[in-house]
């Protein structure tokens, strides 16, 4: 299986993250990646490509036009403002206030655009966004060219991204793009996998109402867990897509068991939707390490839950989301890969 690859995932690494009351190194750092591509390449996946340059015109058509040129300009507006540090929100539009006026005040701007206060926005944190996006572009293109299943090494991640919200880590939904470019080149039906632990309430978002993209998502329950306001399991979609969402919230605690149960119920959904092509958000914050989060998988269950996931027999396209015991993150995102591949 190919990867697609981007070095300037660097170029965003804010020095900050918000996390009970204290700045600290944000979780969701280069390293992460550092660790995925050294574990590829000890286990002979050398085939590692760079995406290249983003594909703009997607992007623009998945996305808020507002939200867009937020993510373009914020850098030199908060600068201009006389800020010194980062871009961190602070004011979010909340019950009974007016959520479709963006500011023009950036400070404003910055809450209107941000779902979590977390994630830190730098001066080249929009570059590295791009790469993220090319990366889950360049692999859908190959899937779509004729390859079984192609690995998208995206960072930043996307899953909690909107078509105008940022936070959770993620800026663009790459997994969206994926979806929507199977899509474009014929596939009828797409279905979005998100196993990483927490809810992938951005790509939920973007198509609730569609009846063409079917999304799971096997996730810590909202009640526990980030991003705490969406993921229930009586979210099922709206109008058109009234079916095509299917959530899955667990408690923490929860060990492969029950995990791999909701994991072939949410295969046995995408199977009876009859989607033609898969987009795996591929988190493994699930591992029982992992410093934020609360299920228990150990690493052989995720080569498990790739063979599982295999079993659909869709052209695939994986695409890198969370996971913070950076150490492991290789392991357990390759292990997925490898028991995808062997089955
Ligand atoms: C892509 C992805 O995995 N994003 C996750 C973003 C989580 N951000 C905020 C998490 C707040 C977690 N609080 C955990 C307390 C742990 N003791
Ligand atoms: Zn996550």
């Amino acid at each position: 299986m190919r990867t697609y690859f981007s070095e300037r995932h660097r170029m965003h690494f804010p020095q900050a993250e918000l996390h009970g009351g204290e700045l600290v190194t944000p979780y969701e750092r280069p390293s992460r990646v550092e660790y995925v591509l050294a574990r590829l390449k000890e286990r002979g996946l050398t085939d590692i490509v760079d995406p290249g340059e983003a594909d703009m015109g997607p992007i623009r058509d998945m996305s808020d036009p507002g939200y867009l040129a937020f993510l373009e300009s914020a850098w030199d507006e908060w600068k201009a403002a006389g800020f010194a540090g980062e871009i961190i929100a602070t004011s979010t539009p909340v019950r009974r206030m007016q959520t479709g006026r963006p500011p023009r005040n950036i400070d404003g701007k910055v809450g209107y655009y941000a779902l979590a206060s977390e994630t830190a926005i730098t001066r080249t944190t929009w570059e590295a966004t791009l790469s993220s996006a090319a990366s889950a572009q360049a692999a859908t293109a190959h899937v779509i060219s004729g390859a079984w299943a192609a690995f998208a090494l995206c960072r930043p991640p996307g899953h909690h991204a909107t078509a105008d919200m940022y936070g959770g880590y993620c800026f663009i939904n790459n997994a969206a793009l994926a979806a929507e470019q199977f899509r474009a080149s014929g596939a009828g039906r797409v279905a979005i996998l998100d196993i990483d632990f927490h809810h992938g309430n951005g790509t939920q978002d973007i198509f609730y109402g569609r009846g063409d993209v079917f999304f799971a998502s096997l996730h810590g329950a909202p009640e526990d867990a980030f991003p705490y306001f969406l993921g229930f399991a009586d979210e099922t979609g709206e109008g058109d897509g009234e079916g095509s969402t299917a959530n899955y919230p667990m408690s923490p605690g929860t060990g492969y068991g029950e995990w791999s149960g909701a994991l072939d119920d949410a295969i046995s959904r995408i199977r009876a939707f009859g989607a033609e092509a898969l987009v795996v958000s591929l988190g493994v914050d699930a591992f029982k390490d992992d410093p934020i989060s609360f299920f228990k998988l150990d690493s052989p269950d995720f080569m498990d839950a790739g063979r599982r996931i295999a079993g659909l027999g869709l052209p695939t396209v994986f695409c890198m989301e969370g996971g913070y015991a950076i150490e492991a993150v290789g392991i357990n995102a390759v292990n997925v890969l490898e028991g995808f591949e062997g089955a």
